[in-house]
Order: C-alpha cells, then sequence, then structure tokens
C-alpha cells in the first residue's frame, strides 16, 4: 500500500471515530435538547499529492452519492494501475517508435548515398557514352583516310604503271631512232656521193632490261659541266670525247687522306696493319718494283677493299689508248683507273674477289660480286677471268669472262670492228657486249645517242641508261 492508501486509511478511521463521536453526542443532545441535531462531515480528496494536514469543511455535509467510498477507491486504483499499464506501453511503442525514426534516419542517409552513387555512374556512363561516340567518329573519319589513301595509292599505282609503258615506248623511240638516224646517214652519204668509209656499227645491247630504275629520270643527252675541264676540246654533239693518250699523273695527294705508312700488299694488308680510315695508301703487291697509289675502301663489307675503277661525276676522259689503261689514270680519290698492270699484279698475289657497286639517277645502290677475279698477263692483253656471279645489278660481266681488253689502238674484241671505237672506252669487250664502266660519263640516266657509248649495265637499266657512279673493287677471298 502506497502513501495515498495510507493517507485514504487514516482517512478513513477518522470519520469512523467521529462518526462513532457524532452519534453519542446527538444521542447526548437529544437527551440533552429533546430535539435531534444533525451533523455533516466532508472528506476532500485532493487529487494532487498531500503534502500538509487535511482540512475538513465544516460547510454543508456532502449528498451521500458524492461521498468517496471504499469501491471508488478501488476504482480509482484500477484507474490508476489500468493508466500507468497504458504509459507503460506508450512508453514502449514510443521506444519502438524511436528506433525506427533512428532507422529511418539510417535508411535516408543510405538512401542518399545511394542516389549519390547512382548520380556518379550515370555521369561515367555519360562519358563512357560520349567518349565511345568520339572514339567511333575518330575510327570513321580514319577509315575515311584508309579509304583516300587507298584511293591515292591505287591511282599512283595506275599512274606509275603507265608511265612504265611510256617509258618502254619512249625506250623503243630512241632505239628506233637512233638506228632510223643511222641508216639516215648512210642514205645521205649514199645520195651526195660522199662516201666516207663508216665502220660496220656493233649490235645494239637490249633497251629495256628486266630491272628498270625506279622513277626513270628525264630524258638527257647531256655530260656534266665538270666533264668540260677534262674535255676544253669541242667534243661535238653525238661524237662524245675524244680520245686522249695521258697517263695517270703522278699527284700530291691531299693530306687528309693520305697514309704515309706503308707500301702495303694491298689494302686487306692496310687495314690488317692497323689502318682501317678509307683513304689514298701506297701499294706495292709482292714482286713488283714501284709502288702506286690506291684508294682503300675500309667503310663497306670490313674493309680491305683496293679500288681499281671509279666513276663519279665526269671529271675524267675514259677514251683513251693502251698505255694510258696499262698505266693507270684519273685522280685516286675522285674518277680514276687504277691501270691493268697494277691490277694484274694485285690479283696474281692470291685468291681475289670482285666487286662493283653501282647507284643511279635515283641514288639506288645496287652491285654485282665476282666469288674470284684476276688479269692474265700483257702478252695475253690481259684477259679478264672472273667466278660465280652474285648480287641485285643482274649478271652482265660474265658474258665478258675470257675476253681480252681492247682499246681504241689495240682491237681485241671479237666483233669485226672495234668496240672501244663505239663505246668510248677500254673493256673487255667481246662483240661488243653487256657492260662498259668505262664509257661516257652521262648526266640523267638515260641518254640518247648513236652508239651505246654510256656507263651502262644492261641487266640494269639497259643499254641507254648511263649509272651516276660506279666503283670497281677488289679483295682476297676470306
Ligand atoms: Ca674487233
Amino acid at each position: 500500500m502506497g502513501p495515498s492508501g495510507w493517507r485514504l486509511c487514516a482517512l478513513f478511521c477518522a470519520w469512523v471515530l467521529s462518526e462513532s463521536m457524532g452519534l453519542s453526542r446527538r444521542r447526548r443532545g437529544s437527551e440533552d435538547d429533546g430535539l435531534p441535531k444533525k451533523c455533516s462531515y466532508t472528506f476532500l480528496v485532493p487529487e494532487q499529492k498531500i503534502t500538509g494536514p487535511i482540512c475538513a469543511s465544516r460547510g454543508p455535509a456532502l449528498p451521500d452519492k458524492d461521498r468517496v467510498t471504499r469501491l471508488d477507491i478501488v476504482d480509482v486504483r484500477e484507474l490508476l494501475s489500468k493508466q500507468r499499464r497504458e504509459m507503460d506501453t506508450l512508453r514502449m511503442v514510443v521506444d519502438v517508435d524511436g528506433n525506427m525514426v533512428s532507422e529511418m534516419k539510417l535508411l535516408r542517409k543510405e538512401s542518399r548515398n545511394m542516389n549519390s552513387r547512382v548520380t556518379q555512374l550515370y555521369m561515367q556512363l555519360l562519358h563512357e557514352i560520349i567518349r565511345k561516340r568520339d572514339n567511333s567518329l575518330e575510327i570513321a573519319q580514319l577509315e575515311g583516310r584508309i579509304l583516300n589513301a587507298t584511293a591515292e595509292a591505287l591511282r599512283l599505282s595506275a599512274r606509275y604503271r603507265e608511265l612504265e609503258v611510256r617509258f618502254s615506248a619512249l625506250a623503243s623511240v630512241v632505239n628506233n631512232q637512233s638506228v632510223l638516224i643511222g641508216a639516215l646517214e648512210e642514205r645521205c652519204l649514199q645520195v651526195y656521193g660522199s662516201r666516207r668509209q663508216e665502220p660496220l656499227a656493233p649490235p645494239l645491247v637490249q633497251v629495256v632490261p628486266e630491272n628498270i630504275p625506279v622513277h626513270v629520270p628525264r630524258l638527257s643527252n647531256e655530260i656534266q659541266r665538270d666533264h668540260s675541264r677534262s674535255f676544253p676540246r669541242d667534243r661535238g654533239s653525238r661524237a662524245g670525247p675524244e680520245p686522249t693518250g695521258s697517263t695517270l699523273e703522278a699527284k700530291q695527294p691531299p693530306d687528309g687522306n693520305f697514309s704515309s705508312e706503308g707500301p702495303f700488299r694491298d689494302c686487306l694488308h692496310a687495314i690488317q696493319a692497323g689502318h682501317d680510315t678509307s683513304g689514298m695508301y701506297l701499294l706495292k703487291p709482292d714482286g713488283t718494283e714501284r709502288p702506286f697509289q690506291a684508294w682503300c675502301e675500309h667503310d663497306l663489307d670490313n674493309g680491305g677493299w683496293t679500288i681499281i675503277q671509279r666513276r663519279k661525276d665526269g671529271s675524267v676522259n675514259f677514251f683513251r689508248n693502251w698505255e694510258s689503261y696499262k698505266k693507270g689514270f684519273g685522280n685516286i680519290d675522285s674518277e680514276h683507273w687504277l691501270g691493268l698492270d697494277n691490277i694484274y699484279n694485285l690479283a696474281k698475289q692470291g685468291d681475289y674477289k670482285l666487286l662493283v657497286e653501282m647507284q643511279d639517277w635515283m641514288e639506288k645502290k645496287v652491285y654485282a660480286a665476282y666469288s674470284s677475279f684476276h688479269l692474265e698477263p700483257e702478252s695475253e692483253s690481259y684477259r679478264l677471268r672472273l667466278g660465280i656471279y652474285q648480287g641485285n645489278a643482274g649478271d652482265s660481266l660474265t658474258s665478258h669472262n675470257g675476253k681480252q681488253f681492247t682499246t681504241l689502238d689495240r682491237d681485241k674484241d671479237t666483233f669485226s670492228g672495234n668496240c672501244a671505237h663505239f663505246h668510248k672506252g677500254g673493256w673487255w669487250y667481246n662483240a661488243c657486249g653487256q657492260t662498259n664502266l668505262n664509257g661516257v660519263w652521262y648526266s640523267g640516266g638515260v641518254y640518247r645517242s648513236k652508239f651505246q657509248d654510256g656507263i651502262f649495265w644492261a641487266d640494269y637499266g639497259g643499254g641507254f641508261y648511263s649509272m651516276k657512279t660506279v666503283r670497281m673493287m677488289i679483295r682476297p677471298i676470306d
């Protein structure tokens, strides 16, 4: 029982006591006055907590229906208890609601995070789509360019084939014109009675070979300006240079490219002695008395190559006599012929091989190598002895193998006339042959001439294509 219960109990006891006292007083009053006297008591049950004394009113008595009974107290207690339970229930509900609110907050937070993530993913997807679209555009552009380039390549290819056909036609025309000019000249001589006896010209070698230099340069009949320095006399337009008999002059070589060491047996000997710079060296082959100068090429194929012939700018006249070809002529650091005697003495020292390096007017280099090389002595007119061909220029020299050397003044070829006369240079002619690297240095490649007197290698460029540079070199076989 709580304090309020005790208080209600005390009030109830007080009320019972006062009732009994009032009853006795009323008895005494009625006994005293003869009249019954009424008395009433009022109990106040405050709703709030009672902290002070309980006041009883002395006012008029409450009717019976307003009086607090024990049942009322019980009802109040039950009501209080019920309200307390409801309060507990509500408290529990509130607690549950609080948890739900927290969960809701968490869910809201997660929802916000999810929204951010979804937005981020959406933006990434958007960027990806844009990027892919850009890539697609680039690919489309590239495809367009490739198509354009392919079309251009096809067009150029067709153009190239067309030019090739035209070149073939022009080469044929040149050939026919040369033949026609010859026939007309002969006819003129017959008609006008000026019967100068012309030697029978050798047959022309093939004009359109297997290997046509790429991008055939312009048709030219010029001899480079440097040529004029070497040939002060008027050469005439088609006659080419006049023959000369001068031999190789002993000149003081420039200091930069000359080695004072030596003499060496050959250029391989020089490089083996530690001289690995390309330049002029003094050579003296075994069994010879007088040393001579030669150009050693050490920057090609492990070096040790002795240059025996070189053409590069037309600065030297190669239309020379026997003595000149025997002794050699030209400038060692430029165009020159080393001399049949020197070449013979070098190559008889052992087993040598030959390399012919050529460059056309589009700067393309080709070569022809022969597995062995030597010359027979002068009594055999320096007959050429060659081994097996290997290279990418075509084999135009094997047909000259076993042939003697012919110059303007010493005809050793198998043709009825003198091949050196038609080809404007000394060479190991057959009748007359597939190549002459000692001919006239024509500028521009294709040239027009009555005879094939350029620096030609028939298997590369044909008989009317004059090479720009040529080097003939020998080296002992490895
Ligand atoms: Ca002959």
